[in-house]
């Protein structure tokens, strides 16, 4: 291989690197011949993949629009402003930061506005639905902040809002947090903001999972009721791998952006702040409303056919694009369902409900989402036929008979993803 200037520029990865070439070609192929279920995933645009592989990627800057510690920031400055006035029209709200380069570095960066290490956090219990960067033990933010959970009412498995107000009495956080990766209901801002302020602690709402919805109208807004709010622009918001922290409160503008640059980051991500800031003009749009009640519509849809099928649901149904499942009444572990899904060319992960193990092995649920292949077009009906194929594959897998199965499985999943192909294929 030629080691010239002009090569180097001109030689694609084909050519290049066979390995990572091979293992990209496949991973394609992957995401057009299986239905991606995987609640925090999602398909994005064209346009967000063009900025995701521009040369913007080659641009180290620190600071924020206007003033860089580094030239030469004139465009990223276009793109990252662009993303900033989009999130706050998408949002409404007065402050936005677009430069995480994660949901976790988000939280991390309001982590370092608001506390000081030993500082008391509460924040939903993980196997009800929270995240691990709300306090986890094995998290920089449950080793150096003093973190309590609230969980869900044991009956009806949603936010139990008067367990969390009694549990903030008790504990007398600085931070209440709510929000995470797997809780499938309506949040009650509104009320969990009261709780907050009557024990005088500030009101954080991680929505990650939830922006899209948020940004359609499909969900309500956190806003005005949070004191700060985190997400990522990945999941139902449908771009780049990424985080934003929004709020009102003007005091906290200059110091949020000192917590994230440079509190918990250096430089930026260039390129990706071009992404977000197409991923947030495609929100602004008529149609990303349509597809959000699709999403949600799809997955009562989805929830509906498993639980007609004896499956049971968490919560008994969902308000979200997530679906949760219990397969312990199957004899099932999360583990192995994955895996039979897999199978048939449909992508998940097991997940622990609330009361589960802590062991991931032993977990007996299994998260779905519907975001993903809402986005390459699926309506209810195919919903429904996914359902069917699910349960089909769950009833076969619990008397061990899966094999008999998979195959049917898999021809019903390759109808489905050659009728509703990704990137023109
Ligand atoms: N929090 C993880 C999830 O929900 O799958 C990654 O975003």
């Amino acid at each position: 291989m030629a080691n010239s200037p002009k090569a180097f520029f001109s030689t694609h990865v084909e050519e290049r690197d066979p390995l990572v070439a091979n293992a990209l070609a496949a991973e394609r192929a992957r995401q057009q011949n299986q239905i991606e279920l995987i609640a925090s995933e999602n398909i994005v645009s064209r346009a967000v993949l063009d900025a995701l592989g521009h040369e913007m990627t080659n641009k180290t800057l620190e600071g924020y629009p206007g003033n860089r510690f580094h030239g030469g920031g004139e465009f990223v400055d276009v793109v990252e402003q662009a993303a900033i006035d989009r999130a706050k029209e998408l949002f409404n709200c007065g402050y936005a930061n677009v430069q995480p380069h994660s949901g976790t570095q988000a939280n991390l960066a309001v982590f370092f506005l608001l506390l000081k290490p030993g500082d008391k956090v509460l924040s939903l219990d993980l196997a009800a639905g929270g995240h691990l960067s709300h306090g986890m033990k094995g998290n920089l933010s449950g080793r150096w902040f003093d973190a309590s959970n609230y969980g869900v009412n044991q009956q009806n498995e949603v936010i139990d809002l008067d367990e969390m107000a009694r549990i903030a009495e008790e504990v007398r956080p600085k931070l209440l947090i709510t929000g995470g990766s797997a809780y499938p209901r309506e949040l009650n801002f509104e009320r969990m903001s009261k709780i907050a302020k009557k024990v005088g602690a500030y009101f954080m709402v991680d929505m990650a999972h939830i922006a899209g919805l948020v940004a359609a109208g499909v969900h309500p807004s956190p806003f005005p009721y949070a004191d700060i709010v985190t997400c990522t622009t990945t999941k139902t918001l449908r771009g780049p791998r990424g985080g934003l922290i929004l709020t009102n409160n003007e005091d906290w503008y200059k110091k949020l952006q000192a917590a994230v640059f440079p509190g918990v980051q250096g430089s930026l991500h260039s390129n990706v702040l071009a992404a977000k800031a197409i991923c947030l003009g495609e929100a602004l749009r008529d149609d990303f409303k349509v597809y959000a009640r699709q999403v949600t519509s799809n997955a009562k849809v989805l929830a509906g056919t498993l639980a007609d099928r004896g499956i049971r649901i968490v919560s008994g149904g969902t308000d979200t694009h997530i679906v949760l499942l219990d397969l312990s009444n199957k004899g099932l572990v999360g583990k192995q369902v994955e895996v039979v899904l897999a199978r048939a060319n449909i992508t998940s992960n097991k997940n622990p409900i609330p009361g589960d193990s802590p062991r991931p092995p032993e977990w007996v649920g299994m998260r779905l989402g519907t975001s993903a292949a809402t986005t390459r077009g699926l309506k209810e009906e195919e919903f429904r036929i996914l359902g069917n194929v699910i349960a089909d594959l769950i009833d076969a897998e619990a008397v061990g008979k899966a094999d008999d199965v998979v195959e049917s499985a898999k021809a019903k999943v390759a109808a489905l993803t050659s009728n509703f192909p990704v990137y023109g294929r």
